[in-house]
């Protein structure tokens, strides 16, 4: 049976994709381009510098690695000085519950997220009480669809990864959670979340209940 839940942060617990799209936006506005929402799609579930690689692909710039560092760094100062801000407003319609049914059940919980800015953001909106193990970019070295991240957070609860079910809302986590050999519930739509075992549009769809009935597929 499913014994833990590991949640991805961005676009699954709250939506900081926008403020990532504010300072990308702000970033590309600097070298002379436009960044649309469009495009903000695809560095979604990515890693900062990744991102960035995107963000200038775009752009059809081309810098030293010294270069991208700096502007990493300036986008994640304009990023950082948002996400100060948050508070439990901002958490996503029925995370909360979902997160408080999984407990209440006595299932583990924990964070598997590509964010270096985690803890912030849990901080900030009151999140951080509700894990029983957080794995964030400052814990990983391969990025998603590495299974890195949930295997770690796997081994932390103490759980075996069949014992698992993760939830995503980038193609690249379903992947990772395939690869790790979990169970996966997408937030989003079926449409690029295909490959999970079950697509629901917002958290407030879960209950343990229909968890369990993901363990019998
Ligand atoms: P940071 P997740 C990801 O969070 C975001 O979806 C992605 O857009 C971002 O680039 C990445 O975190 C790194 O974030 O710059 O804060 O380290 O979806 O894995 O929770
Ligand atoms: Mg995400």
């Amino acid at each position: 049976s499913i014994k833990a839940c590991l949640f991805d942060l961005d676009g699954v617990l709250v939506d900081t994709a926008k403020y990532h799209y504010l300072a990308w936006k702000r970033l590309a506005e600097e070298l002379g381009f436009e960044f649309s929402e469009h495009d903000n799609e695809r560095l979604k579930g990515v890693s900062r510098m990744a991102s960035l690689d995107i963000l200038l692909s775009i752009g059809g710039i081309d810098l030293d690695k010294a270069t991208k560092l700096e502007l990493a760094e300036r986008k994640n100062n304009w990023y950082f000085e948002m996400i100060t801000k948050m508070d439990d407003s901002e958490i996503l319609p029925g995370a909360l519950d979902f997160l408080k049914d999984c407990r209440e059940n006595g299932l583990k919980v924990a964070l598997g997220s590509a964010s270096k800015n985690a803890m912030t953001i849990l901080n900030n909106t009151g999140l951080t009480p509700y894990f029983d193990a957080i794995i964030d970019g400052t814990r990983t070295t391969s990025a998603k669809p590495d299974p890195e991240v949930f295997t770690l957070g796997a081994s932390e609860l103490g759980v075996l990864p069949e014992q698992c079910v993760v939830f995503e809302d980038a193609e690249a986590g379903i992947e990772a959670a395939q690869r790790a050999g979990m169970r996966s519930v997408g937030i989003g739509s079926p449409i690029s979340l295909g490959k999970a075992n079950l697509v629901v549009a917002s958290l407030g769809e879960m209950t343990v209940t229909r968890l369990q009935e993901i363990a019998s597929v």
